[in-house]
């Protein structure tokens, strides 16, 4: 049994969501999603998102590839999370390349391409001119 974890915010749910989550699972059995507060959000982005937190960890829930869901307060838990969820591997974005290293005395690292022309950013962006 092997026990997959991933993160991210997962505001305004698109297909390179979709792709990545897909892809982490083929790596295991079980996949783990930690899904950022919308706290974590605003000190990361400096905004909210723009669904809520509990609208978020519904939506990747509902995934059939998406085992547990939880809600990732902090960055620097990463390795908390891991050992409480007993996750064998973590699995991030490219965006993310080298910068959760450090988890690395707890279980492997894998980093997947991004899915190109797609992002969060982008959409707000669109529908702002419609
Ligand atoms: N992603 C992707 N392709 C895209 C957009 C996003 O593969 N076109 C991936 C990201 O690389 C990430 C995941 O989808 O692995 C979630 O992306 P975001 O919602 O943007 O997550 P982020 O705000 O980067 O939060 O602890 C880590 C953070 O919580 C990640």
């Amino acid at each position: 049994m092997k026990r997959i974890i991933t993160f991210g915010t997962f505001d305004v749910f698109h297909v390179g969501h979709v792709n990545i989550l897909e892809r982490a699972a083929e790596y295991g059995n079980h996949l783990i999603v930690g899904v950022s507060s919308d706290n974590l959000n605003y000190a990361k982005k400096g905004r909210f998102p723009v669904y809520s937190q509990q609208e978020r960890c519904r939506i990747i829930s509902a995934l059939k590839f998406v085992d547990e869901v939880f809600l990732e307060e902090s960055l620097e838990l990463k390795k908390n999370y891991i050992l409480e969820f007993r996750a064998d591997v973590l699995i991030m974005g490219d965006d993310w390349k080298g910068r959760f290293d450090w988890v690395k005395d707890v279980c492997e690292v894998i980093y997947l391409p991004r899915t190109p022309s797609i992002s969060t950013t982008e959409i707000i962006e669109v529908v702002k001119q419609l």
